[in-house]
């Protein structure tokens, strides 16, 4: 498993704020899979189930050491799951079972699901999305701009973060005008309370430019690329405290 830094941008202040977990297959004798087949094989397979279970419990945990070196900023731990799952009608039961094994709190848990698994309309992943929320895990809609979602839809379905492809961000350079549709995003984010997290960031120029247009939660490779655990916890424990920690007054003096 991978993990991808989730930042958060105040006035050239970058904090990390949660992770997305990544499935990464690395093999000595073949080239490695890319997420999309690993995905496609375990769905052709009827493993999809299994390996979606396997990446929540196995990113719980790991997320776990992170969030021991920062106990005072909680982290929100980001989990792609797979349009065949949250039909299951035992999705939720699964989800539960993770949580409850790993201890990791439902409250800090964030569900990746793309637009075109919630354009067709299925009852059962609506209902199952409801019970999510219910528990308090959170629901982010991934690769936003780049379906047909129904604007209206955003408002009725249980849903708290966007998260904008990354193909809106490689469209700012030094060179052009950022993309238009950003303006509408930004807008969109605003009028329906969504906050966005921008994918893909790769530059400086596209992080002020970002930030300039009111979006504060960055995820790309100019802040961190996917990496195991071990180096994460590395990373964060060079991080420069948050900036509540760092103003906290001094306990006042006693003599
Ligand atoms: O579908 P989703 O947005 O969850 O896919 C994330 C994928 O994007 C991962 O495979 C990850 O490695 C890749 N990725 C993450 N950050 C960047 C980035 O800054 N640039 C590019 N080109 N790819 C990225
Ligand atoms: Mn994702």
């Amino acid at each position: 498993m991978h993990y991808q830094p989730i930042v958060s941008l105040d006035g050239g202040k970058a904090t990390t704020v949660g992770v997305e977990a990544l499935v990464r297959w690395t093999s000595e004798t073949q080239p490695d899979a890319t997420p999309e087949e690993i995905v496609r094989v375990a769905e052709e397979n009827d493993l999809i189930s299994s390996l979606d279970k396997f990446v929540m419990s196995r990113a719980c945990r790991d997320v776990h050491k992170l969030q021991e070196i920062i106990p005072d900023r909680p982290l929100i731990l980001n989990v792609n799951v797979s349009g065949i799952e949250l039909v299951d009608k035992d999705y939720v039961s699964h989800v539960d079972d993770v949580l409850r094994a790993t201890n990791w709190p439902a409250n800090q848990l964030v569900l990746e699901v793309t637009e075109s698994v919630l354009d067709v309309d299925t009852p059962c992943a609506i209902a199952n999305l409801r019970e999510l929320s219910a528990r308090g895990i959170r629901i982010a809609i991934d690769d936003f701009g780049t379906g047909y979602s129904s604007l209206s839809r955003l408002k009725t379905l249980p849903t708290d973060y966007l998260k904008l492809d990354g193909s809106f961000v490689s469209a700012i350079s030094t060179e052009a005008e950022p993309p238009p549709l950003l303006e509408v995003i930004a807008l969109l984010s605003t009028a329906l309370g969504l906050p966005v997290i921008a994918e893909g960031v790769e530059t400086l120029h596209q992080a002020n430019v970002l930030e300039s247009m009111g979006f504060s939660l960055v995820q790309g490779y100019y802040f961190g690329k996917p990496t195991d655990i071990d180096n994460l916890v590395a990373e964060l424990a060079n991080e420069p405290p948050s900036p509540q920690l760092a103003v906290r007054r001094p306990e006042p003096s006693t003599s």
